[in-house]
C-alpha cells in the first residue's frame, strides 16, 4: 500500500516500535533547535547526561526569545552560558539579533525528509519543506541530542486537500485560520496535518511555513507539505539546492481524515479574544478601533510578508494613522538585510512604522504591550489572554494584508477595500550571510562554559510514592495553556531559576497559589479540556514538581504538555467519565489509593474524594516506558537508573 508524507517520514526514521496508529514508538532524531528561553534547562539536562558532543547531525541553539533586557544581567548570563556551552558540546550558536529561531531555521538549516526535535511548539514551521519537525520539552531534545531517540504515539494522518488559488489580498494566514475556525484549538490533537492537492503548488515556502508554524494552535503533533518543485526553487534561492530531495505523497496514499479547501473561497479571516480559534470574517468586525498593530513572530516575518506590508504603504503613499502605534519585526538578519538594501525597509520607517529587532518581541510579551483594555492587531499565532502583557488587553491575529490595512486606516479593514494587490515575487537569490552564526570549537577541552548567578542547578525530582495523598490546590476550565501555569513576559528572565520562576505558577489566577502550594506541601491540580495547550516550556512542569504537584486531573491533555509531566515524575491523569469533574471541589482532599500498584499491573486507577466519600475511575494512557518513568520519578532518574 502507498504511503503519505507522513508515513514516510516517521517509517524513515523507525528506530523500535509498531508503526500502528495509536501505539508508541521512537524514531531518529537528526536535527534539533533549542531557544534561549528553554535552552538553558534542555542543557543543563544535556550537561547531566555526561555526553561529550551532540550525537545529531546538527543542533542549534537559538538567542531570540529573550535579546534585550532592561536593568538585569539575568539575560546576559543565559546568552554566555548558551555560547559557551554551545561551543563546547559541537553546537551552532545562532547570535540573539540573527533572528526567530524557526524563520533561519527553515531559510538556512532544515533539511526535506529528515527529522527536527526543537524546545519550543513552533518547530514545525520547517515542516513547510517537507521535513517531520515536532516541539517538546527541552529534556526530550536532550536526549535526541545524546544520540536517544524521540518516543510518540503514532499519529493519525489528515489530508488536507487544497484547490484553487487564492485571491488577492488574502494569504497563508487566512487559510491556516479558516482551518482553526473549523477543527478548533483541540481539533490536531494525536493527528499530522499533511497538504496536498493541487492548490500547494501555488503556495511558496514561506507561504506554506506560515500554515505548518500554526498547526501548533490546532494541537496537532506537527505538519507537513510535501517537498516538490517550489521547495527546490526555494531552497536554489537559499543557496542550498543539494540539501534538496523530492518527497511525496504515493498516488494510492491513505488519510484518516480529509478536509477540503477550496482556496479560491477563503476570505480575510481574523482570530478575537483570547483563544486562535475564535475565528471570523475581517468583514464580520470591520469598523472596531484598533490601537495597536504587530508585524513579526515566526509566523508572519518573511521576506513577502514584510514586503507586502511595506508595498501598500509606499504604493498608496500611506501613514500609519495618528492613533495606532505600529512595530514590524523582521524574522531575521535575511529578512531585515534584504528590505534594508531595496528600499522596502525606507518604507515602512517613511511611513512610521517602529522597526524592532529580528526577534519574538512583543509576541511573547516583551514589549509593546497595549494600553489598557486597547485593541492589537498582530500578525502573530497566538493572542491567550494575559500574554502581551496587557491582563485586559484585546488581540486579534490576522494577515500581514489586515495588519496593514488596520494600521493606515484605524479601524478593522478589509484589505481588498486597498486598491491593487502588491505582488511580491520570491528573490530568485536570497542574500546569505551566516556570520551570525557561530560554529563549535574543535577543541572542546578549551572552553570553559560559563555559568553567572542566574543558572540555578536543575531541581530534583522523587521517585513516586504509593497512595498520593493532597488537596486540590487549583480547579481550572478548558484550555489552560503553559502561559497560564508559568507566564512569560517579565518572568522570562528567570527561566534558568526554577526556584524563582516557580512563583509565577498560575499567578495570574490567584497570585498566592505558589504559597498555598509550598504550605500545603503540594497537592493535586484539576483541570477541565486541552490542560496545557501552547507553549512547550517544561517549566509549566518542573515549576509545579519544585512546589510539590503530584497529579494533574483533567478531562483531557495537550500532547507536549503531558510528555513534559511525565519527563518530571508528574501524574497526568484523566477522568473516564468526564462529568466526574464536576463533583469535585477546590480544597477537597484527594486520595489515589494502590497507586504504584495500579500502573505497574495496569489495573484501574482509583481516586477518592475523602471530603465526600465518592470514588472515580481514572484513565492514563502511559506507554510502559512512561509507567517506569513516572515510578522512578521522572525521564532523569529513569534513564540514570537504567544506565547503572
Ligand atoms: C511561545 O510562543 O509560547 C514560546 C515562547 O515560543 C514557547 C516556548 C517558551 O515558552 O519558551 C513555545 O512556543 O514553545
Ligand atoms: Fe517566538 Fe512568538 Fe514564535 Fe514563540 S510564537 S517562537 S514567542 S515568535
Amino acid at each position: 500500500m502507498g504511503k503519505n508524507v507522513a508515513q514516510k517520514l516517521i517509517d524513515s526514521h523507525l528506530v523500535s516500535g509498531e508503526a500502528v496508529q495509536g501505539k508508541e514508538v521512537n524514531i531518529r532524531i537528526d536535527q534539533t533547535i533549542t531557544q534561549d528561553a528553554t535552552g538553558t534547562m534542555a542543557y543543563l539536562q544535556f550537561e547531566a547526561m555526561g555526553v561529550p558532543r551532540v550525537k545529531t547531525k546538527l543542533s542549534v541553539s537559538y538567542v531570540d526569545h529573550n535579546t534585550l533586557q532592561y536593568g538585569g544581567f539575568e539575560n546576559a548570563d543565559d546568552h554566555r552560558f548558551l555560547q559557551t556551552l554551545a561551543s563546547k558540546y559541537g553546537i551552532y550558536f545562532s547570535r540573539p539579533g540573527n533572528g526567530i529561531c524557526h524563520q533561519v531555521h527553515l531559510e538556512r538549516f532544515g533539511v526535506p525528509g529528515q527529522t527536527l526535535l526543537g524546545s519550543d511548539s513552533h518547530t514545525p514551521t520547517s515542516g513547510g519543506i517537507g521535513m517531520l519537525c515536532i516541539g517538546a520539552g527541552g529534556l526530550d531534545v536532550a536526549v535526541a541530542m545524546g544520540g536517544g531517540a524521540f518516543s510518540l504515539t503514532y499519529p493519525k494522518v489528515v489530508l488536507v486537500n487544497l484547490k484553487g488559488k487564492l485571491k488577492p489580498w488574502v494569504s497563508a494566514k487566512d487559510i491556516i485560520l479558516e482551518l482553526l475556525r473549523r477543527m478548533t484549538v483541540k481539533g490536531g490533537v494525536g493527528k499530522i496535518i499533511e497538504y496536498g492537492g493541487p492548490g500547494v503548488a501555488s503556495l511558496t515556502v514561506p507561504e506554506r511555513a506560515t500554515i505548518t508554524n500554526m498547526g501548533a494552535e490546532l494541537g496537532a503533533t506537527t505538519s507537513v507539505f510535501p517537498s516538490d518543485g517550489v521547495t527546490k526553487d526555494f531552497l536554489l534561492a537559499q543557496d542550498r539546492v543539494k540539501d534538496w530531495s523530492e518527497l511525496v505523497a504515493d498516488a494510492d496514499a491513505k488519510y484518516d481524515e480529509h478536509i477540503d479547501i477550496d482556496l479560491a473561497k477563503v476570505e480575510p479571516m481574523i482570530a478575537q479574544p483570547h483563544m486562535p480559534d475564535k475565528v471570523c470574517k475581517v468583514s464580520d468586525i470591520e469598523g472596531m478601533k484598533v490601537d495597536q498593530v504587530c508585524v513579526g513572530s515566526c509566523t508572519n516575518s518573511s521576506y513577502r510578508d514584510l514586503m507586502v506590508v511595506s508595498d501598500v504603504f509606499k504604493k498608496g503613499g500611506h501613514k500609519v494613522h495618528p492613533e495606532v502605534s505600529m512595530t514590524v519585526s523582521p524574522g531575521s538578519k535575511q529578512v531585515l538585510d534584504m528590505l534594508a538594501l531595496n528600499k522596502g525597509l525606507s518604507h515602512l520607517i517613511e511611513a512610521g512604522a517602529r522597526i524592532l529587532e529580528s526577534a519574538c518581541g512583543p509576541c511573547i510579551g516583551n514589549g509593546q504591550s497595549p494600553p489598557s483594555g486597547g485593541v492589537s492587531l498582530r500578525t502573530f499565532n497566538r493572542n491567550f489572554e494575559g500574554r502581551s502583557g496587557t491582563k485586559d488587553g484585546k488581540v486579534y491575529l490576522c494577515s500581514p494584508e489586515v495588519a496593514a490595512a488596520a494600521a493606515i486606516y484605524g479601524v478593522v479593514t478589509d484589505p481588498r477595500k486597498l486598491g491593487k494587490y502588491p505582488k511580491i515575487a520570491q528573490p530568485k537569490k536570497f542574500l546569505i550571510d551566516d556570520s551570525m552564526v557561530i560554529a563549535p570549537t574543535k577543541d572542546p577541552s578549551k572552553v570553559n562554559v560559563m555559568r553567572g548567578p542566574n543558572i540555578q542547578p536543575l531541581p530534583k525530582a522523587v521517585a513516586l510514592a504509593d497512595g498520593l495523598k493532597g488537596k486540590v490546590l487549583i480547579k481550572l476550565g478548558d484550555n489552560i495553556t503553559t502561559d497560564d501555569i508559568t507566564p512569560a513576559g517579565t518572568w522570562l528572565k528567570y527561566r534558568s531559576n526554577v526556584p524563582k520562576y516557580s512563583e509565577s505558577v498560575f499567578s495570574q489566577i490567584d497570585a498566592k497559589f505558589h504559597e498555598k502550594a509550598k504550605a500545603a506541601g503540594g497537592g493535586f491540580v484539576l483541570g477541565g479540556e486541552n490542560y496545557g495547550q501552547g507553549s512547550s516550556r517544561e517549566h509549566a512542569a518542573l515549576c509545579p514538581m519544585y512546589l510539590g504537584i503530584k497529579a494533574i486531573v483533567a478531562k483531557s491533555f495537550a500532547r507536549i504538555h503531558k510528555d513534559n509531566l511525565v519527563n518530571f515524575g508528574i501524574l497526568p491523569l484523566t477522568f473516564e467519565n468526564p462529568a466526574d469533574y464536576d463533583a469535585i471541589a477546590a480544597g477537597d482532599e484527594l486520595e489515589l489509593p494502590g497507586l504504584k500498584a495500579a500502573l505497574s499491573s495496569g489495573g484501574q486507577v482509583i481516586l477518592k474524594d475523602l471530603a465526600n466519600g465518592k470514588q472515580f475511575k481514572l484513565k492514563h494512557g502511559y506507554s510502559p516506558r512512561q509507567v517506569d518513568t513516572i515510578i522512578a520519578g521522572g525521564t532523569l532518574n529513569y534513564t540514570t537508573a537504567k544506565a547503572k
